[in-house]
This record gives C-alpha cells, structure tokens and sequence, in this order.
C-alpha cells in the first residue's frame, strides 16, 4: 500500500530528517509538537503540524492514543516514531495495527523478543549468534549463583533481564560481594522495572562497543550495512560514532555482520535494525542487545554506504522489497559523527538552558548536519538538549577526522554552552587516532585532568581557559574555548 501522508511523531533532529525523506518521497509530511516546540524547526518544515498536548513529553510525545486519534483525524496512512518516545514500544504498535495505521518500524512480536534480555539471548545462541558467557534464564537461587559464578570465573557482571541500554546492571569481582550484589541488583530491577529477575555473565574487560546496521523487508530479504564504532561514551551516551570501525578487519567484519542477520532473521524482523556487541582485546565479539529502531548515529552509515535508511524504512514499510542487493554494497571512505549537546562539562554536564542566539552551521564537501534547531531556539528543560549532529566524510579515516576539526571550528553556537570543545580534544588524542581507545576511554582519560569541583564564580577568567586549555592542549583554541564556554561580555566579537 503506498503511503499519501506520514505522521512523525518525534521532535528535533530525527524529527526534521524523517519528515525531509518523507517530503522527498511526494508524501504529505505531518509533523506534531508540544506546546513547547510551537516554534520548534521540525514543525516550520512540515507540511501539516498538529499540537498534542503540554510540553512534558508524558503529556505529548509519548501520549500513542492522542498521536493515533490526530492520525486518524487527518488522514495519515503511517506513523514514524524515529527514535526513543514510542519507537520501541509495543502497545503503541499493536495500536497502530489495530487502527488500520501502518507503524514504521519492526512488528509488535519482535519488539517483544528483542526487549526482554533473558529470552534475546536464549533466542541468538539458538541460532548461533555468540552472547556473553553465562547463564540464559534467570538466577533463581544463591546456590545457583554461586555455582555458574565460579563456572564463569570473577569478574562477573548481574545484569536485570528487564534492563537495557546501561540499566540494572552490576559488576561484581569475588565471591564476598556476590550475594549481596546479587540482593542489591534483584531490589533494584524490581523498583526500575517492576520485575526483579537477574542473570550473570562473564565481564568483558576494556570491550569496545561495535554495533552493524541491518535492514529487512516483509519478503523475508535481510542486509547488513556494516558496522559502526561506538565506543567514544560517557555515561552510557555515545559522544563519537564511525562507520566502519578501525578495529573490525575484514575477517571479523565477515563475521559480525552475518551474526548481525542471523540475529535479525531469529526474531523475523523487519525494518532498520541494529545489533550491539562487545567485541574483547582478541576480537571475538559477544551479542548484547538489538535495538529495533533507527538510531541516532545513522547517518555515518548512510554515507559510507550511500543508502536513505528512511526512504528504505518508508519503503519496506509499504510492503517493497529492500531497493539493493548485498553484492550492491561497499564501505566507501569513512565517516565520523560528532553529537553537539547543549550541555555545561563545568556543571556536572548539566543541560545548558536558554535561547540560541546565534547557530551558524558549518558546511562544504563531504560535510552533512543533521540539526534540531536554529537560531531563536530554545532549549529548555523538557527533552533531550542534542542540538545537531556533525558528521563528516573522508576518503580515509584520517581524512574524515581532519574535515571534523576544521568544521567544529567554524561551528559557532550563542547562547548556550555546548561540548563542541570537548571534541578538539578527543579528535587529536592518541588514542583516539591509533583507534586503541574502548568503551572507558572517555572516563579514563579526561575525568582524570577535570577539576573535582568547578567553583560558579571563577575570579579570574584566564584561569579557567588555563584548565581549559590544559585538557585541549591546543594554544589556538584558547578563544575558541573562550567563546563557546565561558565569555559572555566578548561573545558578538568572537564571531
Ligand atoms: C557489559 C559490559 C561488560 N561485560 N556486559 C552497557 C550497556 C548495556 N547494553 C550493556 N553494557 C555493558 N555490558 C559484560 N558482560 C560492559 C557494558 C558497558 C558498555 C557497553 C557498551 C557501551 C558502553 C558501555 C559502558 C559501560 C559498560
């Protein structure tokens, strides 16, 4: 069935790209906002927009029944979710379903299969997928516990079944601490949750986090697009992302991507995917979790490989067949994508709130920005603060690493403060650049050189560029740091 008019029900930067592919489809494009995002860019580029409710997103972007009743009074055939909100949620497909709404994204049941981790991983060793040594149900006992932790040897990491992305998970390094972690991690999952069911695996030390984009269509046709180097995170939110990893070798590329459709194929799956592992020091990788979703890093893929994942989306869900062949398909150059946060490294990382005066993007070859707002935006406290993200493509890695730092520079953002600085340094460190780092880079290397506490009121401004300008090591950075981070008074004649 062709589509005449796409709903997108997200906000931002994912919600102005899924509307632009819509549009470049020939379809009507719907955008719906909170009554925070009157102003917001994804509803100017629209072709319809809709209000859904208060700017709380519990009162608009995450309320399926009022985005499904707008749906159904305005005609729209389809709903995008994009990412985070309802994209991983399965009532809101089911209700999709039972409208008669095509919902752009995988069925209800491998959503199902792919959340609860228990059940993922019994599903992957099934068909041959690797996953972390350890155990594929629940631990049920402390006999048990102590028994499969000896098996598997310290350390040992107790992860909630019903967790994911980070959450409910403890790591443990001898015996003394197992049972009572595994007390903690069991009342913990139970209050994040409401379901305390733990299980165990081996902990992989210094892993790097490699994740491959799949994509299949309702005929049962499934391809990989590669893979994608995330390790660069703090927090359990990825900062840096490439395609493809430095790390992966063809060998193990070969590998990881048909464990990746393998993985997909178990659940049925269609739509974009994507499958996450840890990959150890000797590259044997280990399957962690799929998210059924487009992600936020997508856009590295599309450039190396030169395929819309949305107009595929689109298409598949239309019930088309996936538009290219896997012998179609080969890594061309690199990219790399830098998240911009509105965010303040001096305050915690705390969101940094306020009117954007001033987003002069960067631009030129081999340069693509995927960008939420604009100047006259407002962040404020409601959603997520990623401002836009940066992504850059080279004919080598190096190439597009070097395009990156000479972007950034000409990034210039008033009004908040932001963590573009914070890339000069990551994209000149050694690490970085000989591509040894793993997932504790980040925590490793530069909390280290942070002060313990950031006073509010520094005295004396050339000090803070000091410390500054001791994390990025770079003297023609000095005002570069100044603007985006600290000067107020100077901020016009930084321009
Ligand atoms: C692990 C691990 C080490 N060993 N499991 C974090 C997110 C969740 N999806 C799984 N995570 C991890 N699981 C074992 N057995 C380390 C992490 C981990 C991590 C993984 C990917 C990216 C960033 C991470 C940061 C901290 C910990």
């Amino acid at each position: 069935m062709k589509i005449k008019k796409l709903l997108v029900a997200n906000r931002g930067e994912i919600a102005v790209r899924v509307l632009r592919a819509a549009k470049e489809l020939g379809i009507t494009a719907v955008a719906v906002f909170s009554e925070a995002d009157r102003n917001a860019l994804h509803v100017k580029i629209a072709d319809e927009a809709y209000c859904i409710g208060a700017a709380p997103a519990a009162e608009s972007y995450l309320r399926g029944d009022k985005i499904i009743s707008v749906a159904k009074e305005i005609g729209a055939d389809a709903i995008h979710p994009g990412y985070g909100f309802l994209s991983e949620n399965a009532e809101f497909i089911k209700m999709c379903e039972e409208s008669g709404i095509i919902f752009i994204g995988p069925s209800a049941e491998s959503v199902e299969m792919m959340g609860e981790k228990t059940a993922a991983r019994t599903l992957m060793k099934k068909h041959g997928v690797p996953i972390v040594p350890g155990t594929t149900e629940p631990v049920e006992s402390e006999e048990e516990l102590i028994k499969v932790a000896r098996e598997i040897g310290y350390p040992v990491m107790l992860k909630a079944a019903a967790g994911g992305g980070g959450k409910g998970m403890r790591r443990i390094d001898s015996e003394d601490e197992l049972v009572d972690g595994f007390n903690r991690a069991r009342s913990e999952a139970i209050k994040a949750f409401g379901n305390g069911a733990v299980y165990i695996e081996k902990f992989i030390e210094n892993p790097k986090h490699i994740e491959v984009q799949i994509i299949a269509d309702k005929h049962g046709n499934y391809r990989h697009l590669f893979e994608r180097e995330c390790s660069v995170q703090r927090r359990h939110q990825k900062v840096i992302e490439e395609s493809p990893s430095a790390s992966v070798t063809p060998e193990v590329r070969e590998k990881i991507t048909q464990a990746a459709i393998n993985a997909a194929k178990a659940c049925n799956y269609y739509n974009a995917g994507t499958i996450e592992f840890l990959m150890d020091r000797n590259k044997n990788f280990y399957f962690l979790e799929m998210n059924t979703r487009l992600q936020v890093e997508h856009p590295v893929t599309e450039l190396i490989s030169g395929i819309d994942l949305v107009k595929e989306q689109i298409r598949i869900a239309e019930g088309e067949k996936i538009s290219f062949g896997q012998d179609e398909l080969y890594i061309h150059g690199a990219a790399i994508e830098c998240r911009v946060y509105a965010e303040d490294a001096t305050n915690n990382y705390a969101p940094s709130i306020g009117k954007i005066e001033l987003h002069r993007l960067p631009s030129g070859p081999g340069v693509r920005v995927d960008q939420g707002i604009e100047t006259g935006s407002e962040v404020s406290v409601y959603y997520d603060p990623m401002l836009s993200k940066v992504i850059t493509w080279g004919r080598t890695r190096e190439d597009a690493i070097r395009r990156m730092l000479n972007v950034l520079n000409e990034y210039k953002i008033i009004g908040v403060k932001t963590n573009i600085p914070l890339f000069f340094w990551i994209l000149k460190h050694p690490k970085f650049l000989d591509a040894s780092f793993d997932i504790n880079f980040l925590e490793e290397e530069l909390t280290p050189l942070l002060p313990d506490k950031w006073t509010e009121d520094f005295e004396n401004i050339d000090d803070v560029v000091a410390i500054l300008g001791a994390i990025i090591r770079d003297e023609s950075l000095r005002f570069k740091v100044t603007e985006n981070v600290i000067s107020e008074e100077n901020k016009w004649a930084a321009l």
